[in-house]
């Protein structure tokens, strides 16, 4: 039987201190943490989640250059105007060609460095252990225990890793720009879905009239979710036009589903999908953990290969030994 070990109050303890008063290194060295998978961001987050729940999530997603950055940039400066603190997260994407990050850290923020109330952080999508959406999800959750009353995500929208990353989001806003393609047809069906609210930027563009009646005949076949219909913000992030009626249609979503049965089923769904992956990322752990484990596996795995040996019986034998099976 384990003794569960009363911890005095240590680094640990302050750590989290520091990061509930929204302090900005505090806050830093934590994402780093969680990025690198550290069991410090892990007993980090466990103490510091009785602090959290209390942060909007907006996802805000659509082709390269649609202009997310300028909007979250703009969103991040309006709701600092009504004094509420802002947490922006920039996943950048990486390319199946070359295999780095493609777009680097392009996001458009320097009008809110040194504004303690704006907090700015820029994933690469490269090298997460145990998965993009898992940190992402991690780092939104201290965020809010941050007091970041707004959680602006950005992810372009090209697979499913970034959909995945939206889908946590309380309120997912897709941004679209004319001439971007002749039709809407060619925008992804997957984003279609997954938008809450349609963003037309740069309106200031010819074709925006024509976008914008695409947009709504394809929306008006789409079936309501929760008397829900999707509206259509049209924006020029660059001239600060729209902002305010986005802001808007963001905290009329909010409402909607506020009393909702649906937002708590959407959470319900999201924390089972999280305990699952926690489940299996413990459990690899423990199988594979300890000396001589990366060799037994290839040796299992020879033997699987010669015929000499089941691949069911080798799970066993490793599930054996590390007390996982009998
Ligand atoms: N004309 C016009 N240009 C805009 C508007 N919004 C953004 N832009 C410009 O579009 C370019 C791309 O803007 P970003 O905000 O970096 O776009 P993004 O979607 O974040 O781009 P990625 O992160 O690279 O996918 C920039 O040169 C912006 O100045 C707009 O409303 N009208
Ligand atoms: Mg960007």
């Amino acid at each position: 039987m384990t003794v569960p070990v009363v911890r005095p109050a240590g680094p640990l303890d302050e750590w989290a201190k520091q990061v509930r008063a929204g302090d900005v290194r505090a806050v830093s060295r934590a994402i780093t943490a969680i990025e690198n998978h550290a069991t410090d961001g892990e007993e980090l987050l466990r103490l510091l989640f009785p602090d959290t729940g209390h942060a909007y999530l907006t996802g805000i997603t659509g082709a390269p250059g649609t202009g997310k950055s300028t909007l979250v940039d703009r969103l991040a400066a309006f709701h600092r105007k009504n004094r509420e603190q802002v947490g922006v997260i920039a996943v950048d994407p990486t390319s199946p060609y070359s295999g780095g990050a493609i777009l680097g850290d392009r996001i458009r923020m320097q009008g809110h460095a040194g504004d303690a109330g704006t907090f700015i952080r820029s994933m690469a999508t490269r090298g997460f252990l145990g998965g993009l959406a898992r940190a992402t999800a991690e780092v939104a959750l201290l965020l809010d225990a941050a007091g970041k009353k707004h959680v602006l995500i950005e992810t372009v929208g090209v697979g499913q890793d970034e959909i995945d990353i939206v889908r946590l989001a309380d309120c997912v806003l897709v941004v679209l720009v004319p001439g971007l393609g002749d039709d809407i047809q060619s925008m992804k069906a997957g984003l279609m879905e997954i938008g809450d609210i349609f963003v037309l930027n740069k309106a200031d563009r010819e074709g925006a009239d024509r976008l914008e009646q695409q947009l709504l005949a394809m929306l008006s076949l789409v079936m309501p979710r929760d008397g829900w219909h999707p509206p259509v913000v049209r924006t020029v992030a660059t001239e600060n036009k729209g902002i305010e009626e986005l802001a808007t249609a963001v905290g009329t979503f909010q409402k909607h589903f506020e009393t909702s049965q649906e937002r708590k089923r959407k959470q319900v769904e999201h924390w089972k999908k999280r305990l699952i992956e926690l489940l299996e990322s413990r459990l690899m752990e423990r199988a594979l953990s300890g000396a001589g484990a990366e060799v037994l596996l290839a040796q299992l795995a020879g033997e699987v290969a010669e015929r000499k040996k089941d691949p069911f019986t080798a799970v066993s034998e490793i599930l054996k030994r590390s007390g996982l099976e009998r």
